[in-house]
């Protein structure tokens, strides 16, 4: 028998591990998680990504979140191309941010004041440095399993690619800075309100996933997001809902709209930034003008507000609030979801799945859970199972149990049936 020739995707990930940590330059790309080699993509149209072996599959990442209109819109892409020609980064204001900057002060209320970085992470510490300049404290409140990007201050208890390698605070980050995190469980109003109690004038800041896309999806309860309001105005914390997943992905509000929680500041990014790299956090007007230049708190970046990123971004946030575009999106992931679950129930598998507007969360257990401990609970081997299954039949999920999905405005109900069909022939085979 003659040796089977590497696969294109493999010839990559073989070269790529040279010179690139682990062939990825993120982690979770590279499938540590679900096994077996990383696709490489080489192009993008509407629902589908093509890999580096020619081969299409329907989407549910979406880029992890941006691509919420789906890959290569041909209005977002004009407006890039237009863009381009004019030069790529000024390092100085331009008209298009004052745009953008008016734009998302309208679409979420409660932001008087933005400022525009490139990256969720960047976006995260700000809003903490901030928070911590605006109150004079220390103290940092973040619950387990979520995750605000990779700054030292976040990386304790994380989500995303820390728990899916089951290593959730990070090396590297100096004791001194971590313990001034207090990392509380997630949808545990009790919890929140002992440590205010008891510490509740250190507290700069509490920071969460109003909805939890990094440790699988986690609905947030009503109480929980009450209690955290409540308690951080009582105690004059900073409340700061990382919307960089949520952000224009659950409806036009954000998940502050959905569930109607005023924060103080916020952050943005992914769909903002139309699958380009731009972000921003913004909230009071009291607490945005303590950045620099009005104020003390340091905040800079050469590549913030670049312009072709703003364009992109611009022009997604122009179709999305299109009539009626977030009601189509969350019927769309709705129907996913209730299809995986029927096909499951069907052959006897225990599965559970849910979605808030365009994402959702798939889990082999007889619930959705609503605990950071419930979502370790879930069976992992399952999903990894499940994921191969998915992704030899063309659906591209994401490549670990504990990340959420996407589904974007260019995802057809073919396209969801096809993928629900062929989880109902994966779930069969199982018999
Ligand atoms: N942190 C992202 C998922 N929550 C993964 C980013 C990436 O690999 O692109």
């Amino acid at each position: 028998m003659t040796a089977q020739a590497p696969s294109r995707n493999q010839q990559l990930f073989e070269r790529a591990q040279r010179h690139i940590p682990g062939g990825v330059n993120s982690p979770v790309r590279a499938f540590r998680s679900v096994g077996g080699t990383p696709l490489f993509f080489q192009k993008g149209a509407g629902s589908q990504v093509q890999d580096a072996d020619g081969r299409w599959y329907t989407d549910y990442v979406g880029s992890w979140g941006p691509m919420i209109l789906g890959h290569a819109h041909p209005e977002v892409i004009a407006a890039v191309q237009a863009a381009v020609v004019d030069g790529l980064s000024f390092g100085a204001p331009t008209e298009r941010e004052i745009e953008i900057a008016d734009l998302l002060c309208d679409l979420v209320p409660s932001m008087d004041m933005v400022r525009l970085v490139s990256s969720g992470t960047e976006a995260t510490m700000s809003a903490i440095r901030l928070a911590r300049g605006f109150t004079g404290r220390d103290l940092l409140v973040k619950f387990e399993g979520c995750y605000h990007g990779h700054s030292d201050s976040l990386l304790v208890k994380a989500g995303s690619g820390l728990l899916t390698f089951g290593n959730p605070s990070s090396g590297g980050v100096p004791a001194g800075i971590a313990e001034n995190t207090v990392v509380l469980p997630y949808n545990d109003p009790q919890a929140l309100a002992e440590a205010f109690q008891g510490y509740g004038d250190k507290i700069a800041a509490v920071i969460v996933e109003p909805v939890v896309g990094n440790m699988n999806l986690i609905a947030p309860t009503a109480e929980f997001l009450k209690a955290m309001r409540e308690l951080t105005a009582q105690h004059g914390a900073v409340l700061i809902f990382d919307e960089v997943m949520t952000g224009f992905r659950v409806g036009l509000g954000s998940a502050q709209g959905h569930y109607g929680i005023t924060p103080d500041l916020s952050t943005f990014g992914k769909v903002v930034g139309g699958g380009m790299p731009l972000a921003a956090f913004g909230g009071k007007r009291e607490i945005m003008e303590k950045i620099a230049p009005l104020g003390p708190v340091y905040q800079a970046g050469t590549l913030s507000g670049n312009p072709i990123a703003v364009a992109a971004g611009l022009a997604t946030l122009k179709l999305v609030q299109q009539k009626g575009f977030y009601e189509a999106l969350t019927v769309k992931t709705r129907t996913l979801c209730d299809g995986l679950v029927a096909a499951a129930q069907k052959h006897g598998i225990a599965f559970a799945a849910q979605n808030v507007g365009g994402m959702f969360g798939l889990y082999f257990a007889e619930q959705c859970p609503t605990t950071y401990d419930a979502v370790l609970a879930c069976d992992k081997e399952a999903f990894n199972r499940f994921f191969h299954a998915m992704l030899d039949a063309g659906h591209y999920f994401a490549p670990s149990a504990f990340e959420a999905g996407f589904v974007s405005a260019a995802h057809s109900e073919a396209e969801i049936a096809a993928t629900v069909a062929a989880a109902d022939a994966y779930f069969a085979s199982l018999k």
